[in-house]
């Protein structure tokens, strides 16, 4: 298993949409595990296959206070959306900026699993925070997109300086 370094924000390689996964063979598996390696390392309770320059439609999730409940979705898509809720979020690939952004309180997800089984998840609370978070990246969305222009160009402005001092 491998850790895989983590496109960080602006990047524009986070901007691409990930294709769909034709076919779900060994390198599909290897990819999940290193992954999830890398999730669980990092920490986060999520990360996206955009998020380590692969632009393909594949994301990782446990949420659990476990850390025990690792989720493994192909192709996700949110065929249900309802209600509204308001969440602080953070992201790996924007370090040490968090900020609140709205999203649906519950959403049902409809993916394949590794088998290549069709599945679908309900979730309501993080998990669909999560969800709709790991999702934006494989359109190519940060979550900072969904916030004001002026604070987008003072976080860009604050990574780019937090670049230069560390260069
Ligand atoms: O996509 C990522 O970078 C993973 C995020 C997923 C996430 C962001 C906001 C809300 C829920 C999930 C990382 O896990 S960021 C670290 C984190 C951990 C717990 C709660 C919020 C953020
Ligand atoms: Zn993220």
């Amino acid at each position: 298993m491998s850790l895989l370094p983590i496109l960080r924000f602006p990047d524009p390689r986070l901007k691409k949409v990930a294709a769909p996964i034709e076919t779900i063979d060994g390198s599909v598996r290897r990819l999940a595990r290193d992954m999830a390696e890398t999730m669980y390392e990092a920490p986060g309770i999520g990360l996206a296959a955009t998020q380590v320059d692969v632009h393909r439609r594949l994301i990782v999730i446990d949420a659990s206070e476990t850390r025990d409940q690792l989720l493994t979705l192909v192709n996700p898509e949110i065929v249900e959306l309802e209600g509204l809720q308001v969440c602080e979020e953070g992201c790996l690939s924007v370090p040490g900026i968090y900020d609140k952004v709205g999203r649906a309180e519950r959403v049902v997800v409809r993916y394949l699993d590794l088998d290549g089984a069709q599945r679908s998840v309900e979730a309501v609370g993080l998990l669909a925070v999560c969800l709709q978070h790991e999702i934006d990246h494989l359109e190519g969305r940060v979550f900072v997109e969904h916030l004001s222009q002026l604070k987008q160009v003072r976080i860009k402005n604050k990574l780019a300086k937090q670049a230069r001092i560390t260069a």
